[in-house]
């Protein structure tokens, strides 16, 4: 509260953003146009000290992390997303396809493992039809009875149940009941219509990926939302983006938490077009995300995405989740350029703790649906 007043006041904050710091610190809502003022004229220690008074308030000095892997079956992809370093063709050397018995064998290294969570995605591809998925599903379970399934990006999820001519309430109906917990927020990239169509033409578009977000609130299926930002998108989109998410969110609230996916500019078509913005750029667009997404409980830091030093920086702008222990199981963002000590995509439990601690926060351990892990 201290910090906050002091904001206030300062003699030089210009009238429009003293009134909307108000409006946060008084527990009200901003609103679109507010949403672009905050991109365009709020400076980096403005929108840090907003954004940790919403964060504080939430979670205290609490920081959340977890104990994870990601799998992802395969890199082959159907579609063609300008954005994307992840993707191959069948006849690319370095493209992989995993099959039932090999997905179970990695799943058995983890049984005397401390993970709570498995993240599965891939590739838009028919091999993995939602039959595939209804018969592993509970086979994953079998291994590892305590685990959380964290499943199939909405844009994964509509080809399934396209092929096998069901409904979105009828497939995820199924998924549920084969063990699917909750939905990451994958294949969200940015809503704005002419702008998809210029990134990821044959994505579902805005209105199906949020259907497909509220149906599965609608059969008690949580979810995340990402947003792809830093290509070729403005501050409009951004917040349009944001504006749809808070939107949904009021009527189902089955959001769980909103993580901001920054373009990495390394081996996709897109990389000679456009380069990638600054930390300053990343940390801002944190702060007005956690102000913007009232009603969300938890923005996350996705520090194989943005590296270290940056998820740990973004702390301080309105993060309160840090995803996750990762065990050196994801290839999206190296594909994309991003580099990693040792080549290694992991944090240890350590690791992450100090990284918490050592910027005054409380580290705390959680499940996937942010339950504190007692240990
Ligand atoms: O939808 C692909 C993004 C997403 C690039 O829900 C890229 O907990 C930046 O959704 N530069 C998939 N981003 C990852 C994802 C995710 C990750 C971590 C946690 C959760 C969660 C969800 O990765 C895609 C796309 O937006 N992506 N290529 C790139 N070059
Ligand atoms: Fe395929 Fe996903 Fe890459 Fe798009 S972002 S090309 S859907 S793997």
């Amino acid at each position: 509260m201290k910090t906050i007043n002091f904001l206030l006041d300062s003699a030089n904050i210009p009238t429009e953003l003293r009134e909307i710091a108000e409006k946060v610190i008084s527990g009200k809502r901003i609103d679109y146009q507010e949403g672009i003022t905050l991109f365009e004229k709020g400076e980096l220690n403005f929108l840090g000290i907003l954004a940790d008074f919403v964060k504080n308030k939430f979670h205290g000095k609490n920081v959340y992390f977890n104990q994870n892997i990601h799998l992802e079956v395969t890199n082959i992809c159907r579609y063609k997303c300008v954005f994307c370093s992840f993707s191959r063709s069948y006849r690319d050397l370095d493209s992989w396809e995993m099959s039932e018995e090999e997905i179970l064998e990695r799943v058995k290294n983890f049984q005397h493992s401390q993970i709570t969570e498995i993240h599965i995605t891939g590739g838009v591809s028919a091999k993995y039809s939602l039959d595939f998925w209804c018969n592993l599903l509970p086979k994953i379970k079998n291994l590892l009875p305590q685990i959380h399934l964290k499943a199939f990006s909405a844009v994964e999820l509509f080809e399934m149940f396209l092929n096998a001519q069901l409904s979105i309430y009828q497939g995820l109906t199924r998924l549920k009941n084969s063990g699917l917990d909750s939905i990451p927020g994958g294949g969200a990239e940015i809503f704005n219509e002419k702008i998809r169509k210029e990134i990821c033409s044959e994505k579902i578009d805005a209105e199906k990926w949020l259907e497909i977000h509220e149906t599965a609130h609608q059969i008690g299926i949580l979810s995340n939302a990402t947003m792809l930002y830093g290509h070729i998108e403005n501050y409009e989109h951004r917040i349009e983006h944001l504006e749809k998410l808070r939107n949904l969110q009021d009527l189902s609230q089955g959001f769980l938490a909103f993580i901001p996916l920054k373009y990495r500019s390394k081996n996709n078509s897109l990389s000679e077009k456009v380069g990638e913005v600054s930390i300053i750029e990343d940390m801002k667009n944190y702060a007005i995300s956690r102000i913007y997404l009232d009603n969300f409980p938890h923005l996350k830091g996705y520090w194989a995405m943005s590296g270290k030093e940056a998820a740990k920086t973004s702390l301080h702008f309105g993060v309160d989740d840090l995803d996750g222990t990762l065990q050196n199981s994801t290839k999206i963002y190296s594909m994309a350029g991003v580099e990693f000590e040792n080549q290694k995509v992991e944090m240890s439990v350590l690791e992450l703790k100090k990284m918490i601690l050592d910027d005054g926060f409380i580290p705390v351990e959680r499940n996937s649906l942010y339950q504190k892990i007692e240990k």
